[in-house]
């Protein structure tokens, strides 16, 4: 194909590794792709992901005052091209970045079309655009997904919407979505439900919307088998904003759904940091629940900020935070076809074309540290050596026989009275094992 026309990114070299004593801003510190780590190149641990609607469409307007970020595609008279040197201009970051994969929703990609024919043939027209730059390119999909949240017409959801013209609606396009997810061999499909929620019972039927999600999601479930469509299906967790209750509130909340609808076997999770504490949970929590249940998917890598209340899709930037949850994705058995997205964006004022290059790179640098510290302490064993022993005592005959349910309660009971039972509390530790931790991270 033709060369990329220049671009914002143009004039900005490939970063590349250059170990801990550079002094180059631009340069990957930890983030050494090839570094082989627990028998595999960090690359393909971590799976990077750039995402296109926070770095090539986030405009920096507020509730507060309009724009800041101003893009050249985004002043393009034409849609279509706009479209175009938007992707342009996405690939050269990817570049840049040398980033293995990024991830869109189909209205980052083409722009909404007079009617849902003309929205869906922009689609297909910009998804050929894109792989026709995927070929020269060494970037990967690591997810597609419909913003089936933004229009009006979605205002009291899509699957879970009263009106079942904006259920076929939305079936129509994350149909079509899926379609191109797999033209553009992407590793997974996610549903993040914006408006899958409600703000009020006074005029909610909470029973027909959740069956209506229900058979949304399994229908997407059939649908992926019907193309041969290899990739994961994701829901992607989120306690609340834009609706006040959302109804894949957490983990929990979406395997319970999951369970009721049939789906558990058929669907993982994409885990957000950032929703995971709006739901009051760390990520690490999230990322435990899912792996205990088998729904270990994918990861948004982005945080809040822990003095405000919303969704700031914020750059990950804690050393011990991003460590935990590396150390959890080990403990889970890794991400499989899922990745490291940065669902993140700049801050407002951080207008500049280098500014997102910084972000990423911190990003990057940070989670690659995070994980080489999180490979360690997997490694060394000395955590999960304390918890083994601190649950040994379960190893025990009498108490596999409670545990396998070879015991009723009143057997139990009258063990327990003949020994007159009077176990010792022991220490949990939980200070000397902080300490560890914090001690050995690098
Ligand atoms: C919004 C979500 C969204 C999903 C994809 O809060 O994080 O960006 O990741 O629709
Ligand atoms: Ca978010
Ligand atoms: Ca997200």
């Amino acid at each position: 194909m033709s060369q990329t026309p220049s671009t914002i990114f143009s004039g900005f070299e490939t970063i590349r590794y250059e170990g801990q004593e550079s002094q180059n801003p631009l340069a990957y510190r930890w983030y050494q792709p090839d570094r082989i780590v627990l028998g595999k190149p960090l690359r393909d641990h971590l799976r990077f992901a750039i995402t296109y609607w926070h770095s090539f469409g986030w405009s920096g307007a507020d509730p507060f005052g309009a724009a800041t970020i101003d893009r050249p595609w985004m002043r393009s008279g034409d849609p279509m091209s706009g479209a175009r040197m938007k992707a342009d201009a996405a690939f050269d970051l990817f570049r840049v970045l040398d980033a293995p994969f990024f991830t869109f929703h189909d209205r980052d990609i083409t722009p909404e079309g007079v009617d849902l024919n003309s929205s869906l043939r922009n689609l297909h027209i910009m998804a050929d655009y894109l792989e026709a730059k995927m070929e020269s390119s060494s970037t990967g999909l690591l997810w597609g997904t419909a913003n089936v949240f933004a229009h009006r017409r979605f205002m009291a959801g899509a699957a879970s919407n009263p009106d079942p013209e904006v259920f076929a609606f939305s079936a129509a396009t994350v149909k079509h979505c899926m379609d191109v997810t797999k033209q553009l061999n992407g590793q997974n499909y996610v549903l993040w439900g914006g408006r899958e929620g409600y703000e009020t019972l006074l005029n909610t039927d909470l029973k027909r919307e959740l069956d209506q999600l229900g058979r949304f999601i399994n229908l997407v479930v059939e649908y992926k088998h019907k193309i041969g469509f290899r990739g994961e299906i994701l829901m992607e967790p989120k306690p609340k904003e834009p609706t006040k209750h959302q109804y894949d509130f957490d983990t929990a909340a979406v395997y319970a759904f999951l369970q009721r609808y049939g789906l558990e076997k058929h669907v993982k999770l994409n885990i957000e940091a950032n929703h995971a504490t709006l739901a009051g949970h760390s990520f690490e929590h999230e990322i435990a629940m899912a792996a205990t249940f088998g729904l270990l998917g994918s990861l948004d890598m982005n945080r809040g900020d822990l003095l405000l209340g919303w969704d700031t899709d914020q750059f990950p930037n804690d050393l011990q935070d991003v460590t935990l949850a590396m150390y959890e994705v080990l403990r889970g058995g890794g991400l499989g076809k899922g990745g490291l997205n940065f669902d993140a964006k700049v801050r407002r004022q951080s207008i500049d074309a280098d500014d997102l290059i910084h972000a990423h790179v911190g990003g990057i640098d940070l989670c690659a540290r995070a994980f080489l510290n999180a490979a360690r302490l997997f490694e060394e064993k000395t955590l999960s050596s304390i918890v083994e022993k601190r649950y040994a005592g379960w190893d025990s005959p009498y108490a596999q026989a409670m545990l396998r349910g070879e015991l009723k309660l009143e057997e139990i009971a009258s063990q327990a009275e003949e020994k007159n039972l009077n176990p010792e509390p022991r220490s949990g530790k939980q200070e000397f094992i902080e300490n560890l931790v914090a001690r050995s991270l690098f």
